[in-house]
């Protein structure tokens, strides 16, 4: 399983501790990954479910709920007609890979959130995906971070259905880990919850070089 040879590799990278809390974690879970594939320009294509059904961006809704004034939905051209924020930078999987200089464009969270309007009591912000599995969250403080963008354009294009398009999150300073791809919710929640590979051994609070047994 190519996605075993990934996933080993971290045990290169990172300490004894961290190195046997994520062998534990990825033990019967690295068999079910099956999306991963290598790809073109250092990043490989992860999913922990067989496949993912194609989203049209025409048919795009990203539903914001839970603590808010204003739930409501986001098509993909809402979020295009919201403010937008591009950044470029160096992304990093916990597992060691890295590709330099990727660009991302979309809403910054913190738009998103005013837009929707945060209600007290809110702590956290938790998402989630349409393949059915994945979830991630972050503080209210973290998601407040203009660097965490919800990205409709990745790499100068759009964002490909094999990176969670037509919209993923990008949280730039974090692992790759954080950055759900195929975005179906935003919940603001008042307790923060770990998300699908935190509850798998990964650090909730992920930020690169220092989370994960890494000490750069
Ligand atoms: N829905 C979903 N999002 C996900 C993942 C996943 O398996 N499913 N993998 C995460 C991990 S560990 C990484 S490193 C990045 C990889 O993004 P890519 O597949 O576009 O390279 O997506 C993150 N977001
Ligand atoms: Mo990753």
């Amino acid at each position: 399983m190519l996605g075993m040879v990934g996933l080993g590799a971290v045990g290169v990278a990172m300490g004894a501790r961290a190195q046997s809390g994520v062998n534990r974690a990825l033990g019967p879970v690295s068999s079910r990954i099956s999306g991963f594939v290598p790809a073109a320009g250092g990043f490989r294509f992860y999913s922990v479910v067989d496949s993912v059904k194609p989203v049209d961006p025409a048919r795009y809704r990203l539903t914001v709920g839970g603590l808010v004034e204003h739930p409501r939905s986001f098509g993909f051209a809402d979020l295009q007609a919201l403010p937008q924020t591009r950044l470029t930078e160096t992304f990093h999987c916990v597992t060691g890979w890295t590709v330099p200089q990727v660009a991302w464009a979309g809403v910054a969270l913190p738009d998103l959130l005013d837009a929707v309007g945060v209600r007290p009591g809110a702590r956290g912000v938790r998402f989630t995906s349409f393949d059915g599995a994945y979830t991630e969250a972050l503080t209210l403080e973290q998601a407040r971070r203009r660097d965490v963008i919800i990205a409709t354009s990745m790499l100068g294009g759009p964002v490909s259905h094999e990176h969670g398009g037509p919209v993923r999150m990008y949280v730039s300073q974090m692992y790759g880990y954080k950055s759900t791809k195929w975005l179906g919710g935003i919940e603001l929640v008042d307790t923060v919850k770990p998300g699908y590979w935190e509850t798998r051994g990964y650090d909730v609070d992920a930020w690169i070089g220092r989370s994960n047994g890494y000490t750069s």
